[in-house]
């Protein structure tokens, strides 16, 4: 009977708005393609899917709903993905994900909004594989607002990323990784290979894919 090839990891960047997620998430897929690892690259939420355009219009303030609603959209945009990511990793693809179920989570529980707690966002993702790893990039919302571009989007408010960092702190557990990203882009890259490399080779020799939360 053949073997199952080694199965890919599930490697999750997550911070706040404008700290630099996607042009590292970038530079490690290029960085382990370039060592033989079969990478790609997705972002949440995929604006490319319908569900994924109803997002795009909320993000965009062109569209006003309920949060419980778009935290659902959320929700389902990561689910119309899963079977894709199961097939990918059990094939052997490791995947890159610029955000995930944490930022679903964290945004939410950020707007305190009684009932959509931090237990019952997570409650609706258990079906999905948790991250091998989390690449948390922190740096201080003053910080980021400074960066070109910020306020264009719904979020992008130095009290309410505040209280973005407050809730992913309490998600916070032993597969994340906490990286400054007030350095260069260089150096930040070289501090997320660091932690990302280790976990492929993980992967790649057997330990199991979890599911979220668990
Ligand atoms: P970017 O495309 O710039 O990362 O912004 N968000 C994202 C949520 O509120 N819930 C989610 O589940 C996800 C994946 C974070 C996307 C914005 O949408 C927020 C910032």
């Amino acid at each position: 009977m053949a073997t199952a090839p080694p199965r890919g990891a599930l490697i999750v960047f997550e911070g706040g708005d404008r700290c630099g997620k996607t042009t590292q998430c970038s530079k490690i897929v290029e960085r382990l393609k370039s060592q033989g690892v079969d990478a790609v690259m997705w972002r949440f939420p995929d604006r490319s899917t319908s569900i994924g355009a109803a997002i795009n219009a909320y993000l965009s303030n062109q569209s006003q709903l309920d949060d419980a609603v778009i935290h659902m959209l959320f929700v389902a945009n990561r689910l119309e993905k899963r079977e894709e990511m199961l097939r990918l990793l059990a094939g052997g693809t490791t995947l890159v994900l610029d955000r995930y179920s944490y930022s679903g989570v964290a945004y939410t529980a950020a707007k305190a909004v009684a009932h959509l707690s931090i237990d019952y966002c997570k409650s609706l993702e258990v079906v999905l594989p948790a991250a091998d790893l989390v690449v948390h990039m922190s740096m201080s919302p003053e910080a980021t607002a400074a960066r070109g571009g910020y306020g264009e989007e719904r979020y992008e408010k130095v009290e309410f990323q505040a209280r973005v960092m407050e809730a992913f702190a309490q998600l916070r557990d032993e597969r994340w990784a906490a990286i400054d990203a007030a350095g260069t882009i260089d150096a930040i890259h070289e501090q997320v290979a660091a932690v990302v490399e280790p976990a492929v080779r993980r992967a790649q020799e057997g330990a199991p894919l979890g599911r979220l939360w668990d």
